[in-house]
């Protein structure tokens, strides 16, 4: 299989630098991590050990693939899509933060299928992440339902070793992903703390507020996800990541834009449109934006 990851932070690196261990995979991100990967290859180390050899680029050429796999940041969207729209695949697979896979499918000219991943990911240096945490790829068609695709996408990876399960329910999924993002990646990263310190109070109680909140506008929504299904979700992935920096607390000790908009921000966005008040979400939306503005990392 031909695997282009479109997108190489933490989590592309990890998944691009598996899935080379079976398949013909290009990565395409920035220097000085690019240059380095071209080099001498990607190094995985922790939960999982890998050294493998995928290929690597900043600039894409347009080159066709049998499947992409987009793992940009939230805002990075559209840009990649409008890349990628140069390009032709079987599939594209959306790994990303948020509900950003209908933005994919407006624009690009391939079935675009919806995933999660729980596997923990952090950059160490150029050509170097570690696996923190072994997790899950769950992925599936965008609207629900079966789809052959993908099955083939879960073959792919489960060929390279990713533990990988297809499922039909992908709108439930994506939105109790969501209600663990909108409970965790915000208060570890104002609060400065693994995912684990939300285990105890009073991290605990804000993180259940701000994931039962979505859960709510999930149900508005049109979606069967019920309060108790999205606290238990919330409380394993705080348990499964406990040693983990999220991806925002990572963003923030990097000084670097968070994905504060597709997550807080879009549990806002989306309540408004059913008149539904989410206080906390809003304030963990409005904290994180103020640290953006004032780090000059945020358009106003
Ligand atoms: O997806 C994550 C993130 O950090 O963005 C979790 C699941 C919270 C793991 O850290």
């Amino acid at each position: 299989m031909d695997v282009l990851v479109f997108g190489a932070g933490s989590l592309g690196t990890l998944a691009g630098a598996l899935l080379a261990r079976a398949h013909h995979v290009t990565l395409v991100g920035r220097d000085p991590h690019v240059s380095r990967v071209r080099e001498e290859g990607v190094r995985v180390s922790g939960a999982v050990e890998a050294r493998t050899t995928p290929a690597a680029t900043t600039e894409y050429d347009g080159s066709d693939a049998d499947l992409v796999v987009v793992t940009v940041k939230s805002f990075d969207t559209s840009a990649a899509a409008d890349a990628l729209a140069t390009g032709a695949f079987d599939a594209a697979l959306s790994l990303q933060n948020g509900l950003v896979e209908d933005e994919l499918a407006a624009r690009l000219d391939a079935p675009v299928l919806a995933g999660t991943a729980t596997y923990g990911a952090r950059l160490v240096e150029p050509g170097h992440v570690e696996c923190t945490g072994v997790g899950r790829v769950v992925l599936g068609a965008r609207g629900g339902g079966t789809d052959p695709r993908a099955e083939r996408v879960g073959k792919t990876f489960r060929d390279a070793g990713i533990e990988t399960l297809v499922a039909a329910d992908m709108p439930r999924r994506r939105w109790e992903k969501l209600a663990v993002n909108a409970g965790i990646n915000a208060v570890t990263a104002l609060a400065r703390v693994e995912n684990g310190a939300l285990a105890d109070d009073p991290g605990r109680t804000l993180a259940r507020r701000a994931a039962r909140e979505t859960a709510r506008v999930a149900r508005a929504e049109g979606i069967p996800l019920s309060n108790r299904r999205a606290l238990t979700s919330l409380a394993e992935v705080v348990d499964a990541t406990a040693a983990n920096r999220s991806s925002t607390l990572q963003d923030v000790d990097a000084g670097t834009r968070t994905e504060v908009d597709a997550i807080n921000g879009a549990v806002v966005e989306r309540g408004e449109k059913h008149r539904l008040d989410v206080p906390t979400n809003r304030t963990l939306a409005d904290l994180l934006r103020t640290w953006e503005a004032g780090r000059g990392v945020r358009e106003m």
